[in-house]
């Protein structure tokens, strides 16, 4: 007699069929296909990550002993206190490739303080032999962090105390949400990640299945530019929870068929029905949870993704009309794409063909230019520009003559050199042909990264001023029956306004600015080696 397989998510599975012998060697042809594309690192360096997390966890459980001895605390507190290394963010869902970071969460009893860990732990990171690298402490962040570089690896850290809890084991699990009570609002953010990351684990069939389809999702999801929370794309918790709602109604399938019902299941999808992968739960806290019934907001979310660990919330909230639709068209790209591989008749590498925004997008693209004195004075800035964009983008689209306003899901950066003020100002304000880039005279501008190597052109610049830009990309479809000419000047002044508002924002260092790009007015830096660019179209007389 069968046994009744057990349900994962909040509807029966769709089959519990095994899959076939095509799917198998479809199934091949991908895992192949993603080594290829370098998505995987090696195994020396895989070791690496294991070795930097044992010294992490024994930093660990060193820095809590240490903060209870300084505290005067018996001996039995001091020895069995513990402290445990969780990690979360693509390594813990087993999905990391050779840049990534490692997302860690250090967790202690109740008497040890977030104060204790921004003031006796880094001494401690810099007595680790070798020493970190690049380490920078944000105490005062949203949520607060030590990031450094360990042994080449860079490493994300957070902090949270168990406010009931006097031992964290090196066994211990945060999945009961009763460890939650008594929490703050930042110890509750801390804790959310490696929440949500253990419950998605826990709620696929397949951990080993699930990975690699995440693996191929998030490849494409890059590929195509649709990748990213701040701009309002799916980050990487919310790609993750779709694959694993299509694992719960695939429990036995390989990864290749989870990529093509991927497809087919969510670019059909009737938004704003929610994507869940179990119930939503109440708890002990007097904390929001996702609620459309009761909340206006939430009621207002067009691609509602729902975190499975309490507290429950929107990991998508960020979407807008605009991107909405292209997340839809390129999955239904996509569901294309990967039926004609499921027969035969195509590749996987054509699932991940790089996007087209700048080379085959649209004829008429806003550049939003974040634009600052110095390195430094740019980073929050810009930061902080990226953060509002969406909000630009949903301006744009209650313009009738705007049909789609498409953000490009990241900025680039650059350095210019400029002669005087006046040029200084230009290229703050967009103008960049100003300085003289499209008339192959010389390259006024660099970007950040080929900056340092070269000294001799360094000492020259001395003389120039240097202006630092972050520009971000939104292409717009223009709606040209009803008419020719876009205004953008209320949209763009309450954008003005909205990141002017902010505590980054200082007029002597500061600027922002939005100018209209035609297609052949791109810079090079958007442009990939071997691409074609847009040229002027000459109007064919009639
Ligand atoms: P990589 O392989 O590192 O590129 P990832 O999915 O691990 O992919 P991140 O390291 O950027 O991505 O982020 C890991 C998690 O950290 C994702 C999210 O839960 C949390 N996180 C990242 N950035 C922010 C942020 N600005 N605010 C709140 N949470 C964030
Ligand atoms: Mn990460
Ligand atoms: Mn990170």
């Amino acid at each position: 007699m069968s046994e009744q397989p057990k349900q994962y998510g909040v509807t029966p599975p769709i089959t519990v069929a095994g899959p076939t012998e095509k799917e198998v060697e479809r199934n091949q042809t991908l895992i192949e296909e993603l080594k290829k594309q370098d998505s995987f690192e090696s195994q020396e360096e895989s070791a690496k990550r294991t070795q930097v997390l044992v010294a992490l966890q024994s930093l660990t459980e060193n820095f809590v002993r240490k903060v209870c001895v300084g505290k005067g605390m018996p001996e039995h507190i001091v020895k069995n206190s513990g402290g445990k290394i969780f990690t979360y963010g693509s390594y813990r869902l087993g999905v990391y490739g050779p840049g990534s970071d490692i997302d860690t969460l250090l967790v202690t009893p109740a008497h040890i303080s977030r104060h204790d860990f921004f003031t006796t732990l880094p001494p401690m990171l810099q007595e680790l032999n070798p020493p970190p690298e690049d380490l920078s402490i944000v105490p005062d962040a949203y949520v607060p962090i030590i990031k450094f570089e360990l042994q080449g690896i860079s490493i994300d850290l957070i902090f949270a105390r168990l406010p009931n809890i006097n031992s964290v084991p090196r066994d211990m699990v945060l999945n009961d949400k009763e460890l939650l009570r008594g929490c703050d609002e930042v110890n509750l953010r801390c804790l959310n990640g490696c929440r949500v990351t253990d419950e998605i684990l826990a709620l696929v069939p397949k951990t080993g299945v699930f990975k690699m389809a995440l693996r191929a999702i998030k490849l494409w999801a890059k590929r195509r530019a649709i990748y990213g929370n701040v701009i309002g794309f799916p980050g990487g918790v919310a790609w993750a929870m779709l694959v694993a709602r299509i694992c719960q109604l695939y429990p036995m399938a390989v990864s290749s068929v989870i990529i093509s019902k991927f497809f087919k299941i969510m670019g059909s999808w009737t938004w704003p029905q929610p994507v869940l992968l179990k119930g939503i739960e109440d708890g002990p806290l007097n904390v929001r949870v996702w609620n459309p019934k009761i909340y206006a907001s939430d009621r207002s979310h067009l691609m509602p993704i729902i975190t499975p660990a309490y507290p429950s919330m929107c990991a998508t909230h960020n979407i807008t009309k605009s991107t909405k639709t292209i997340i839809i068209r390129e999955m239904a790209r996509a569901n294309e794409v990967v039926n004609r591989i499921m027969v035969g008749t195509s590749s996987w590498d054509n699932l991940f063909e790089r996007h087209s925004f700048f080379t085959n997008g649209y004829r008429y693209y806003l550049s939003v230019i974040a634009s600052a004195k110095g390195k430094e004075q740019l980073l929050g800035w810009s930061g902080l520009v990226e953060s509002k964009l969406r909000h630009l983008v949903m301006k744009l689209e209650q313009i009738e003559t705007i049909k789609l306003a498409h953000p490009f899901n990241r900025g680039f950066d650059k350095v210019h050199f400029c002669a005087t003020e006046e040029e200084a100002i230009s290229v703050a304000h967009g103008e960049i042909r100003s300085v003289g880039i499209h008339d192959g005279v010389k390259t006024a501008e660099t970007d950040l990264k080929d900056q340092n190597g070269d000294s001799e052109s360094k000492e020259e610049d001395d003389s120039k001023i240097k202006v630092y830009t972050t520009t971000y990309y939104i292409g717009l479809e223009i709606n040209s029956e009803i008419s020719k000419q876009i205004d953008i000047s209320w949209a763009s002044q309450e954008f003005y306004d909205m990141c002017k508002s902010s505590e980054h924002y200082n007029v002597e260092e500061q600027s922002i600015n939005i100018a209209l790009t035609r297609n052949y007015e791109l810079p090079d830096d958007v442009f990939h080696a071997g691409d074609t660019k847009p040229v002027k179209q000459t109007k064919k007389k009639i």
